[in-house]
């Protein structure tokens, strides 16, 4: 059984970037409703009761076909959310340091010219979708509940969820202002860690 994660702060932390209402209705409900679905697929077949959603995720052509979509879409769903909240802090934003900044340099000449490329991208998801800084710098994008993982990429960096439910609230149709409010509160200290783990890997 899959339980729903802490967010880890307070609805209100991430101020008017993201606010309270957002963040409890896209915790509490959405995220919530992804973990129930999938517990109730898998209910279906306790020969998976062992597996983590990374292993069922990474490998879908092992889950039972009848559950298949269910496991894609709110496996999917619960992974890509359970690394957003994370993704997010009251004390983010700013720029990446240390290593993690000098790879962006490297491959995208500047932070500024790597935020412009990911918002293009962002803002290029057409409906409901994902975009993904990956571990090797790339920046992908996967609709639906869709996870890097799912193709054969490894787990990503940063994602950002842009599902209308993430934004609507606050924004209305503005995607791009909220992606812009994104780097407000973008947490790159957990960015740094992760990518300076896949560096030791
Ligand atoms: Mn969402």
């Amino acid at each position: 059984m899959f339980t729903l994660p802490e967010l880890g702060y307070a609805y209100d932390a991430l101020g008017e970037n993201i606010s309270a209402a957002i963040m409890q209705l896209h915790h509490d409900k959405h995220h919530q409703t992804y973990v129930d679905k999938l517990n109730a697929a898998l209910a279906t077949h306790p020969e998976l009761g062992d597996k983590t959603i990374v292993e069922l995720i990474s490998n879908l052509d092992a889950v039972p076909e009848d559950i298949r979509g269910a496991v894609r879409n709110h496996g999917g769903g619960h992974y890509n959310h359970s690394l957003f909240w994370k993704v997010m802090s009251p004390n983010g934003g700013g720029e990446p340091t240390g290593v993690l900044l000098d790879g962006i340099v490297a491959k995208y000449g500047s932070y500024q010219a790597f935020i412009d490329e990911f918002t293009t991208k962002a803002l290029g998801v057409f409906g409901s979708g994902w975009a993904w800084l990956q571990p090797d710098l790339s920046i992908v994008t996967t609709a639906n509940q869709d996870v890097p993982l799912m193709n054969g990429q490894p787990e990503p960096l940063i994602g950002l969820d842009v599902w209308e439910h993430a934004y609507y609230l606050d924004y209305k149709n503005k995607r791009d202002d909220y992606v812009k409010a994104f780097w407000n509160v973008v947490d790159w200290n957990f960015a740094a860690e992760r990518y300076e783990h896949h560096l030791r890997d």
